[in-house]
């Protein structure tokens, strides 16, 4: 188990003991060893062989013995007890809003109730308002809490998703008797939420893979256990320390059906339906076993599609949108790749309320690769994020200058992400804003004007001549909060008329520009550009979502502006002045 897997599992635990209703003291000293855990610079096993576990602040002797069983066996009796003792809807009722281990457990010991379904019950019977230290206030959040979940279907954030599939492949990876494993699904698809992951392995001999799957670290529950394919509930903790509940379905199919059930299980249903009826047209029936028909040997996923003629449609091209016509006719795009950027323009510092200083963003930005890196903390009016007064942008652009005055082969660049007030107007004047060497216009407050206000506000930012670009162009927060109302088309044209870029905010609470606004932004030859908004240097990683996000969107390097290189980013912004 690496450290992040240890950290999660402390993390864990540490709820888990809050709603059994265990000491809070207690609880709190798992999630501070997990969050020390989590920060380590070394390697976890490397500190438990060398017997310095103690040596970590907070880790005392009983952290230390089950820290140590965990490392050494990947398995702590401890935790599977808890975890055995711990409804899944206790967990389920936590992802509500404002829902915390107290509460949940308060709601099992005075009413009973131990799942969703009869935590609405409780709340349409309005019990919920009369429990101490709930109120009718909290019982209306919670029904529409309970709303929202519902209407999402249980889907997670890829990050999230993909956090937990990474862990299992990992773990995966140690079991013998596995060929071949792949993600599938809408994981390797790439979509911006997922409701479960979906996992093929093929091998000889299903069954020893089969019983180790539902006995992996972090199984909540086990759905169905069978001969070819188990189903469990996966537990977590993202990089927020929000906890994660997803379902995950392992697969066992044998090496000659790997590329058959490959492409099935990745989908999506209309790709695969589609594809399905070129095979028939071809005389041929495709299913998840085989190509039935064909002669041609088919060893991996693309000899299929070679098979019916057709180029390799990347999964991310799969959901039906014109990939099978465009891949029969050679048209398909070459889609950008994580190593096609060399830096990123929207990202904060402890200037705004970013975590990291300047020269750690900056530094981060180098070991990443990049050639340069774009700081815009937020304007004046945002004060709840610290936003910089003029004052401070100058002072700021002193530290860039004195910073940029000892690098080679890599700058930093001034930007702002300035807001967009609520007639359109900016938060800054011309002046100001004429000596950035580049702006990022955002909306940040009054999100419910109405579509054509708030459209006439946007398309009057993105005409301002010293706006580059346009950022989280839609104001959605994935999972939690709906799109402001915008005519997302005026603005694409705006953008396309002025020159103005518009951003796919990589940030995976984002991904605005959703994919499917990206293909319809490449048609009216908009410039995109991908920032991860990052608020600390890990979330520099981010980026690599907008580059999900892109890809979906049939983007190539050349629609992309942070693909150019340092030198002609530098022209390009100089020449925008
Ligand atoms: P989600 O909802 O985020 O889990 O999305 P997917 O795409 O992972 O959907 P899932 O898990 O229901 O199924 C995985 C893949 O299996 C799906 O992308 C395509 C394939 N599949 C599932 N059901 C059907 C079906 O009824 N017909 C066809 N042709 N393919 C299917
Ligand atoms: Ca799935």
């Amino acid at each position: 188990m690496d450290k992040s897997e240890v950290a999660a599992v402390l993390e864990e635990i540490a709820v888990l003991l809050e709603l059994q209703g265990e000491n809070p003291f207690r609880a709190n000293a798992y999630a501070r060893a997990g969050r020390a855990i989590a920060q380590l610079e070394t390697n976890i096993a490397d500190i438990v062989a060398a017997g310095t576990l103690g040596d970590i602040p907070g880790i005392g002797e009983t952290l230390r013995d089950k820290i140590t069983l965990l490392v050494t066996t990947g398995k702590l009796p401890f935790y599977d007890d808890l975890k055995a003792k711990t409804p899944p809807g206790w967990l389920q009722m936590l992802r509500l809003p404002g829902m915390g281990p107290k509460k949940v457990k308060l709601l099992s010991d005075q009413l009973g109730i131990d799942d969703l379904a009869k935590l609405k019950e409780a709340c349409d019977k309005g019990t919920v308002a009369k429990l101490k230290g709930f109120g009718a206030k909290t019982q209306a959040n919670i029904l529409e809490g309970l709303a929202f979940l519902d209407q999402m279907g249980n889907r997670v954030r890829l990050d999230q998703a993909m956090m937990i599939a990474e862990s299992i492949v990992a773990e995966l990876k140690k079991i013998p008797g596995i060929h071949r494993m792949e993600l599938c699904g809408s994981v390797r698809r790439r979509k911006e939420t997922i409701r479960d992951i979906d996992i093929l392995v093929s091998a000889n001999d299903a069954a020893p893979i089969m019983d180790a799957f539902v006995k992996l670290p972090n199984v909540q529950k086990v759905v169905g256990h069978g001969e070819t394919k188990s189903s469990v509930t996966m537990t977590g903790v993202d990089h927020n320390m929000a906890r994660v509940l997803i379902n995950a379905d392992l697969r066992v199919v044998s090496d000659k059906q790997f590329p058959f059930a490959l492409n099935y299980f990745t989908g999506s249903k209309e790709h695969n339906i589609r594809l399905r009826q070129r095979a028939i047209d071809y005389g041929y029936k495709l299913n998840e076993y085989d190509l039935a028909g064909c002669k041609k040997h088919i060893e991996e996923e693309p000899d299929i599609y070679k098979a019916l003629d057709l180029d390799y449609v990347p999964p991310e091209l799969r959901e039906d949108t014109g990939e099978i016509d465009a891949a029969a006719s050679h048209v398909l795009p070459v889609l950008l790749e994580p190593g096609d950027l060399h830096g990123v323009f929207h990202n904060h510092t402890t200037w705004s309320d970013g975590a990291a200083s300047l020269e750690q963003m900056a530094e981060t930005a180098r070991k990443l690769g990049y050639q340069y890196l774009g700081i815009a903390d937020h304007s004046q009016s945002l004060t709840i994020a610290n936003g910089l007064t003029p004052k401070r942008v100058r002072a700021q652009w002193k530290e860039i200058d004195a910073f940029n005055a000892k690098q080679k082969n890599f700058r930093l660049f001034k930007g702002t992400e300035v807001d967009i007030l609520a007639d359109g107007s900016l938060d800054f004047d011309d002046e100001l804003l004429a000596d950035f060497d580049y702006v990022v216009a955002n909306v940040h407050s009054f999100f419910n004007q109405p579509l054509e206000e708030m459209t006439a506000r946007i398309v009057k930012a993105i005409q301002h001549p010293r706006v580059t670009m346009l950022g989280h162009a839609t104001g959605r927060l994935l999972l939690r909060r709906d799109a402001y109302k915008v005519d997302l088309d005026a603005v694409l044209h705006a953008a396309a008329k002025a020159g103005t870029m518009i951003e796919i905010n990589a940030n995976p609470y984002r991904l605005d520009l959703d994919w499917i606004h990206c293909k319809r932004a490449k048609a009216l030859a908009v410039q995109l550009v991908i920032n991860p908004d990052a608020h600390a240097t890990d979330e520099l990683a981010f980026t690599r979502f907008g580059v999900d996000v892109a890809r979906r969107g049939w983007l190539e390097k050349k629609d992309i502006f942070n693909t150019r290189t340092l030198a002609q980013v530098a022209k390009e912004l100089q020449a925008r002045r």
